[in-house]
């Protein structure tokens, strides 16, 4: 779609002002986001992955409700952070259907910056610390309000399912490249029930969580350097928080970019990893032994699934997350197969970081 496409589209909000300029904006790999320059003020306009978001009503629906129930959450905290704020268009709905998609708009949150990778500890405990209020502000809110926007998101036991149907129709071919990577996924299977099994059986407590907890999720402020807002929040959903804590880690721990081609530059912070795993608990006070003992399994697990995941869509034909080159989505399932072997090799390191924190 053109820009003067979409100005029209941004226009149909109610901002403002009149929106006048549209860009490309971030490194999402799910939706499509655009900042739209307004005479007064600036937005996100965001169309939808509707192929992976088949429900865009309930899906706003949920965010309506999340971000009205964090509004008086972090109202009621008095601190300085910044709730996700949806622009209703001119007809008062949450969204805009057009014959080209579905689309959404934000307030742009000003003075913000966003990181795509940790450029210091401190940082990573900020940001940890921020996941850990949200887990916080969102522990009394009712689960079962909200529709399940991608059922078995964080279910690693059906992700491994998927991964085998996909490998099995093999639709590209590219299986018999890749027989180093499958057998990686395939000899850990045992992995995927660890967090699942503990849901079910109830020993571990289903929680709202946000479930897209990496890095350029979260925006900092640009004067102050402190956690200002936690975005995309497509994806929050029943689930653990040693998933939340997890795919931080998975992500933020890593020395090389997620895409890193060369993957002798993938390594494992344990500066980082304690950084974060001390702004989490500083965070989220509530949490239970049975999930703080499991969140190294929550990093390695997320890890894994993602890796799985990257892999899976490589097998594909490149369907699923965005890519910009050929062979990005395995360059991806290299980095988290790397990341997922460094945590395995210092895991009783990792593990003691957690209990003495
Ligand atoms: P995706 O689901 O594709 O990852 P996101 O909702 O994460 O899409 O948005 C992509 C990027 O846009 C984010 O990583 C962030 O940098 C930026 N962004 C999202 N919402 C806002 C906002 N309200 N204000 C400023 N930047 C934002
Ligand atoms: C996607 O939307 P984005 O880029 O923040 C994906 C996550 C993956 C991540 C890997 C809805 O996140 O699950 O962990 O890419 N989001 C969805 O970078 O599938
Ligand atoms: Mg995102």
């Amino acid at each position: 779609m053109n820009e003067n496409d979409l100005i029209v589209i941004a226009n149909a909000f109610d901002t403002d002002g009149e929106i006048f300029g549209i860009e490309p904006y971030g490194n999402g790999h799910i939706n499509y986001t655009y900042v739209a320059a307004g005479e007064k003020e600036n937005y996100i306009l965001q169309k939808l992955n509707t192929s992976l978001f088949t429900r865009p009503d309930m899906l706003m629906r949920n965010i309506r409700l999340v971000t009205d129930y964090l509004k008086s959450a972090v109202a009621a905290a008095d601190v300085d952070e910044k709730v996700l704020e949806i622009v209703k268009t001119k007809g008062g709905e949450d969204y805009l259907t057009d014959d080209d998609g579905v689309y959404r708009m934000y307030k742009f949150i000003d003075d913000s910056v966003c990181y795509q990778q940790v450029e210091s500890a401190n940082d990573f405990y900020n940001c940890a610390y921020a996941f850990g209020r949200f887990a916080t502000y969102l522990d009394g809110f009712d689960a079962t309000e909200l529709y399940e926007v991608i059922p078995n998101f964080h279910n690693t036991v059906d992700r491994m399912r998927k991964f085998e149907a996909s490998l099995g129709k093999d639709v590209c071919g590219r299986a018999k490249d890749v027989k180093k990577e499958i057998a990686f996924f395939l000899s850990r299977r045992e992995y995927c029930s660890k967090i699942t099994s503990l849901l079910e059986s109830g020993a571990m407590p289903t929680r709202v969580t946000h479930n897209d907890t990496k890095l350029n999720n979260i925006l900092f402020s640009a004067s102050t350097g402190a956690p200002l807002a936690i975005v995309d929040l497509d994806t929050v959903m029943p689930g653990s928080v040693c998933y939340d804590f997890g795919d931080s880690i998975r992500f933020g721990c890593n020395t090389a970019a997620e895409d890193e081609p060369d993957v002798s530059l993938v390594g494992f912070s344990t500066e980082l990893f304690e950084a974060y795993v001390k702004g989490y608990l500083a965070g989220f006070d509530k949490i239970t032994p049975i999930e703080r003992e499991n969140l190294l399994w929550g990093a390695i697990l997320m890890t894994y699934e993602c890796g799985m995941r990257f892999l899976t869509d490589y097998l594909d034909g490149d369907t699923y997350f965005h890519t910009s080159r050929a062979g990005q989505n395995l360059d991806r399932a290299h980095t988290q197969m790397r990341m997922v072997e460094l945590m395995e090799e210092n895991f009783d390191k990792l593990q003691n970081i957690v209990k003495n924190a």
